[in-house]
């Protein structure tokens, strides 16, 4: 009798893709991710993510879609919405964005005009693509003025925020970043923003798991407007979220859909609402404690091996390596740490001389290790392997650090999990 696509999984409907996503899970399985950005998503979030709901089509909000047939939808979004305003504390919350870069692009067509002037940090000084890079439709769209960090302390001088605000006159200011180790102070933006006339923006898609867990303050209270991506801190699915004040819902409502996308991804919705229910367990707390604490025993562990890191050291999940000392280029150093089986990424660091495809930084993270269970002793091994790989790169030496980054991973595994499968012939 013949199979049901229905009721077959991968590896008996293509081979070729499921050898692929095998061969993916044990490398994730048997490498360490030290990439700032990445986490492992629960079981529970990975099911949810490859749920029925994908099958349907939602176009509109809770109660006002433009298709029949979704009670079951409402209901999830609904759920998910009231996690995000219970979690947050926020007014408003929009669960719908795809990704990160349509959650901003939706916020800037909500809140403004193209043409517009936006003050955002500068990628190369920690920033994002979307906060005003010139090959992205935020800097195509709009005017972007940009600040940095100081070149002695490496830190965000808001005094200079401050005058470059007051010199011109944005309409909104975008706080946030992808490569900041510091806490960021959103009172400070606040009143920044108050004093030029601006709104204010958050982009906390980095530290939303962070804020989640009150281990670094929250931009809710202060921002207009709040994006961020579900799947870095927060340990969700891939997507993002956009929460703001009330007098914006229906703005920004209006920019994600019909403004920016059609139907939303029901089943990444479902997810979204287990990993916010996950993230109102305690245990998330006590999770992000260890992600920040481990974040700092790794810092020290490099400085004590002579690495510079970045303004000197972290209050958050990541840490910022400048190489120049050690004369080898982010590039070079990525590709032999992972030849050790640490996943890194090259990173620009302020005032970088070296361009974006070499960089003289590395960019570190502790969310995705804190989650496999490794805890502060740790990143001392994890310090001397990788400083080990990237000032030692002979095959010898490589397959030292491998083997014991191999072991490491077998002592802290990762979740096994199989997405429910029905097993059954018809
Ligand atoms: N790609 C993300 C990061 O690594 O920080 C930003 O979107």
């Amino acid at each position: 009798m013949a199979i049901s696509s229905r009721v077959r999984d991968v590896a008996a409907v293509d081979p070729e893709v499921a050898r692929i996503l095998e061969a993916e899970e044990e490398r994730q399985r048997t490498t360490l991710a030290l990439i700032a950005s990445e986490n492992y998503a629960s079981v529970a979030v990975r099911q949810a993510m490859s749920s029925v709901l994908t099958n349907k089509y939602s176009e509109g909000y809770p109660g006002k879609r433009y298709y029949q047939g979704n009670r079951f939808a409402d209901e999830i979004e609904a759920l998910c919405i009231a996690r995000a305003k219970e979690l947050f504390g926020c007014e408003h919350a929009n669960v719908q964005p795809h990704a990160g870069s349509p959650a901003n692009m939706a916020a800037y067509l909500a809140l403004l005009e193209p043409g517009s002037t936006i003050l955002g940090m500068d990628l190369a000084q920690g920033g994002h693509l979307t906060h005003g890079s010139p090959v992205n439709f935020s800097g195509r769209l709009f005017r972007f003025v940009h600040y940095g960090v100081r070149r002695d302390t490496e830190r965000i001088d808001y005094d200079e925020v401050r005058a470059i605000a007051q010199r011109e006159q944005p309409r909104l200011i975008v706080a946030g970043a992808t490569a900041y180790p510091r806490l960021i102070d959103f009172a400070a933006f606040r009143s920044i923003a108050d004093e030029v006339g601006a709104l204010l923006m958050v982009d906390m898609a980095h530290i939303a798991g962070l804020v989640a867990g009150g281990v670094h303050p929250s931009p809710v209270p202060y921002a207009d407007v709040v994006t961020f991506t579900t799947h870095k801190t927060l340990r969700g699915p891939r997507g993002a979220m956009i929460l703001c004040k009330a007098q914006y819902a229906s703005a920004i409502d209006k920019a994600v859909f019909p403004g920016l996308q059609g139907g939303p991804f029901d089943h990444a919705i479902a997810a979204k609402a287990v990993a916010l229910r996950e993230a109102l367990d305690p245990a998330f707390r006590t999770y992000q404690q260890q992600v920040v604490r481990n974040a700092q025993a790794l810092g020290d562990a490099l400085a004590r091996r002579g690495l510079r890191l970045v303004s000197g050291g972290t209050d958050n999940h990541l840490l910022l390596v400048d190489l120049t000392p050690l004369g080898v280029t982010g590039a070079e150093a990525a590709t032999r740490a992972e030849a050790a089986g640490l996943v890194t990424n090259k990173n620009m660091i302020p005032f970088d001389t070296r361009k974006p495809t070499q960089t003289s930084g590395l960019r570190l993270g502790t969310p995705a290790m804190t989650t496999r269970g490794l805890g502060e002793a740790e990143m001392e091994q994890v310090a001397e392997l990788l400083v080990s790989a990237i000032t030692r790169p002979d095959p010898d030496n490589l397959a030292r650090c491998r083997a014991e980054v191999r072991a490491l991973c077998e002592r802290f595994p990762l979740e096994r999990g199989a997405i429910v499968v029905v097993d059954e012939e018809r």
